[in-house]
């Protein structure tokens, strides 16, 4: 490894010069299948027309984990959403590259020599590319040969890493590791070897690299929905709720008493980024969140749908993956994965749907509440918010609070303490209290009074308020997608939900309308508004 932020090891470039039955893609899909571990995009005759398979190599890359990298062109860079881009001294400078690619790319530079390097403005760049070390026929332009020697004189100069380029051979490999290089970066030594596939093999294990089993994207449909279906769990639906599940173009359902239907979405960007959660976790948390507007209506989950919207960039096995994750929710929640559909998409996104029986006696809703009525939650708010800072922040040191953002259970403890408690008004919170507490005093025409000092901050939340300086109040009041149950009912009832439900407290109280939905809170604290984002 070398700064962290990749792996540059096994460097492979591609070569616009090649054999034509060496295109560009294939090139990169030998070097990926033998190993390598980060790929350079370098067609110095870019014409718009190359623009499809240039995303190919960037999907075959994400696919595999490995970093990719465009020679020269930044905005080339940052319309593929490449990893990175490496520059040469002639060409557009690393400070611009840092300004248009961000922060977390990868930027490289070539330097040849350790003049060249005392001149060159390193502050933004991640790796060195330094060469010709060997005689070179594929770059016209290339510099003199600066031998091992020149190579070692850079990495004795420099506390970045190094990549040794320029007519390099899977036997010159060990000699420039030894010389300090972090990684070794080849075009011809494989496209214009006899048997490329034998060339990068042989290039990857100097590298000591194993050929890598190719993941690939889950682009056919039909295959993918057959092994999907096998997770479908009809069988072990004993209630016959579900009669016919997936496979079908539609679900038989059996009896539904009271059926109850529910939806939810979960959109790369809008609600996740992909670095921040397995697949298996997402499509867990898709599933549990559905649940919750279940568990929010007091009805027991029977059948869940699952559309999948999917880049390229997905493989088969993340697709499976999503679906472990859904299935774990499914097993606990003693529901069936009854139907879905897929279709290609430019980002990643599952939508959900739901069906439940209701409870025959009481269906809450949010138009219930009283002035009078307290209003409580089932548990502690504030931890998936503080945890998805966390994700963003890369601060892996809060563990409970990472888990509360990427592995939320629905509360299906609580419906029955509050049906039985006779419990009118609840709904779960997703978009943080104060939006859902606003939802409330909205459609029961009252204002909610919030006040926290009954509430309890979660030690783990407490130290993360500590360490960054929030307040908790304002991660509680202000963080969604923490899935309690909020609720409103007299004070006496609530006395009786507590001693069946001790994780419960109180957050407010319902008024006579005030003019405001809200009171109690400082101004700045709103809830998450979709559209809006977070103000
Ligand atoms: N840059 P091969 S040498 C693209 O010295 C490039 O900066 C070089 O290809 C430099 O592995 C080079 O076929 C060509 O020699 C590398």
């Amino acid at each position: 490894m070398d700064n962290g932020k990749i792996d540059l090891r096994f460097y492979f470039i591609t070569d616009d010069s090649a054999p034509a039955e060496l295109s560009a893609l294939r090139q990169a899909e030998i070097a990926v299948a033998a190993g390598a571990t980060a790929v350079q995009y370098r067609n110095k005759k870019f014409f718009p027309s190359d623009f499809a398979e240039f995303l190919a190599i960037r999907d075959l890359c994400v696919l595999n984990g490995v970093c990719f990298i465009v020679n020269d062109d930044i905005v080339l860079a940052r319309a593929a959403g490449a990893d990175g881009v490496h520059l040469g001294q002639q060409d557009a400078d690393a400070v611009l590259a840092r300004n248009i690619l961000g922060e977390t790319a990868v930027i490289g530079i070539s330097v040849s020599t350790i003049e060249e390097l005392a001149r060159t403005d390193l502050s933004c760049c991640d790796y060195i590319g330094t060469g010709p070390v060997c005689n070179t026929g594929t770059k016209a332009d290339a510099k003199p040969v600066i031998g091992v020697k020149g190579l070692a004189e850079v990495v004795s100069r420099t506390t970045l890493p190094v990549v040794a380029i320029g007519g390099i051979n899977a036997w010159h490999v060990s000699d420039c590791f030894e010389a300090g290089a972090t990684g070794v970066a080849v075009i011809s030594a494989i496209t214009r070897a006899a048997d490329p596939e034998a060339a990068a093999e042989e290039f990857g294990a100097a590298c000591g690299l194993e050929p890598r089993a190719f993941a690939a994207s889950w682009i056919d449909e039909f295959s993918l929905i057959r092994r999907i279906v096998a997770y479908s769990n009809t069988d072990s639906d004993e209630s016959g709720a579900v009669r016919i599940g997936a496979g079908d173009d539609a679900a038989l359902l059996g009896d539904l008493k009271n059926p109850v239907f529910t939806t939810d979405t979960q959109r790369e960007y809008v609600h996740f980024c992909r670095g921040w959660l397995s697949m298996e976790d997402l499509g867990y948390k898709a599933a549990e969140i559905t649940f919750s507007d279940l568990a929010a209506s007091y009805a027991e989950p029977v059948a869940l749908f699952v559309n999948l919207a999917l880049p390229k960039d997905v493989s088969e096995e993340h697709v499976l993956q999503i679906y472990e994750g859904i299935g774990r929710s499914l097993a606990k929640r003693k529901a069936v994965l009854a139907g879905g559909n897929i279709s290609s998409a430019r980002v990643l996104g599952l939508d959900l749907f739901a069906a439940g029986e209701a409870n025959p006696d009481i269906f809450p809703v949010r138009s219930a509440a009283k002035p009078g009525w307290g209003v409580y939650v089932t548990g502690p708010l504030g931890l998936a918010r503080a945890g998805l800072d966390c994700l963003k922040r890369g601060d892996d040191g809060f563990a409970g609070l990472i888990r509360a953002f990427t592995r939320p259970a629905a509360r299906f403890d609580a419906p029955y303490v509050l049906a039985q408690n006779r419990v009118e008004c609840a709904m779960d919170i997703s978009d943080g209290l104060a939006g859902d507490a606003a939802h409330i005093a909205e459609a029961s025409g009252v204002t909610v009074d919030l006040d926290f000092s009954a509430a309890p901050v979660a030690p783990e939340l407490a130290k993360y308020c500590e360490k960054y300086g929030w307040a908790p109040v304002h991660v509680m009041a202000s963080g969604g997608e923490d899935y309690e149950l909020l609720f409103a009912c007299p004070p006496d009832v609530f006395e009786s939900v507590c001693s069946q439900l001790p994780s419960a407290f109180q957050v407010g109280v319902c008024r006579s309308y005030t003019g405001k939905l809200i009171s109690g809170l400082p101004e700045d604290i709103h809830g998450y508004r979709h559209g809006k984002g977070r103000f």
